[in-house]
């Protein structure tokens, strides 16, 4: 009894060994050398995965769209946070008049000190990557593209809710319109910003004046079977230090094997704009498949086979883990 609860103390103090409130274990910023935080459960996100799919494809000006939005913003109202809804018109590459909701939770919304998680929720209109070409103009039900990035948010928002270890406050934001790029079958050429709309107006508009936080952290495609995430060529570019930081979070925790220190490819995705327009210092962790010839980012990637039977709660495990180790770890 009293060596079990002596390990249990010993256990508790490695655990708590990070973050800024152990000033003597740790000099502030640096890496941590102890696993820490609360414990990422992935049956969790894999039913906000499900809850999501369940809607439907959430495609911009559609009821499973407006319904999901609101359903998220409500997971993150439920769990304490403060909530956002940034409406706007946008203009895809097509004319369409797209009513994008950007949503921003905040957790401590008083403090100075933040970090940003970031995803996309909307999903793609068109399965134009589909094997099948009656499938192109089919929607994508975006277990993975869409889905996924957020319910390892949302999983995190629910423990960060009970959790009094945390020294920097946090901003979750679900960025509207990130899939409705011009479609392989178009005869529109992309000028390499039909893709991102919410992110690029968000970026130019932020929810906060001269928001800053820290740096930020994409989540794009994060619970498919198979996934490696290899180092993005724009986060190598922008925020190499933050790669260095996330990657070696993972290695610590034994998920080295999830996030090869290996480049990638150079990814068009909502971590440029805000690079380039927010000036805020962010990471993209998407998948490379450097075998996969339907696509680098994997055999479902905008096809009509995304769904919950190709999502890996292992891939949701390694990357959730991840981000609330990288939270955990930073100072005051
Ligand atoms: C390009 O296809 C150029 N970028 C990927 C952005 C994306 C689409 N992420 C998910 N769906
Ligand atoms: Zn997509």
């Amino acid at each position: 009894m009293i060596k079990t609860l002596l390990a249990y103390i010993i256990i508790s103090a490695a655990l708590c060994a990070c973050g800024g409130k152990n000033k003597a274990n740790d000099t502030a910023g640096a890496s941590a050398a102890e696993p820490c935080g609360p414990v990422f459960n992935a049956d969790s996100a894999y039913s906000y995965c499900a809850a999501q799919c369940d809607f439907g494809p959430r495609v911009m000006n559609s009821e499973a769209h407006e319904r999901c939005g609101e359903w998220i913003a409500g997971r993150f109202e439920a769990y304490g946070m403060t909530v956002t809804r940034q409406k706007a018109v946008l203009r895809g590459y097509d004319g369409t008049q797209l009513k994008s909701t950007n949503i921003i939770a905040s957790h401590k919304p008083e403090r100075k000190e933040r970090v940003m998680i970031c995803a996309h929720w909307d999903t793609r209109p068109w399965a134009d990557n589909d094997p099948d070409s009656a499938n192109h103009r089919k929607p994508v039900l975006g277990a993975n593209d869409g889905a996924s990035g957020v319910a390892v948010m949302l999983e995190v928002a629910r423990l960060l809710s009970s959790a009094d270890s945390l020294s920097v406050g946090v901003d979750f934001v679900c960025f509207d319109a990130e899939d409705w790029g011009v479609p392989s079958w178009s005869d529109v050429r992309d000028d390499g910003n039909s893709f991102a709309l919410g992110a690029q107006y968000w970026a130019a508009n932020p929810h906060v004046k001269g928001y800053k936080p820290r740096f930020g952290v994409l989540l794009d495609m994060v619970g498919g079977q198979g996934a490696r995430f290899y180092r993005e060529a724009f986060s190598m570019q922008y925020a190499p230090g933050v790669v260095e930081k996330v990657w070696d979070a993972a290695e610590l925790l034994g998920f080295g094997s999830y996030f090869p220190v290996e480049n990638g490819g150079m990814i068009s995705d909502d971590h440029v704009p805000v690079n380039q327009i927010a000036g805020i210092p962010t990471i993209d962790i998407v998948p490379y498949y450097p075998e996969c010839e339907a696509s680098s980012f994997g055999p479902t990637w905008h096809t009509v086979h995304d769904d919950m039977s190709h999502i890996d709660r292992n891939t949701l495990q390694a990357v959730g883990q991840t981000v609330i180790q990288v939270l955990f770890s930073e100072g005051e």
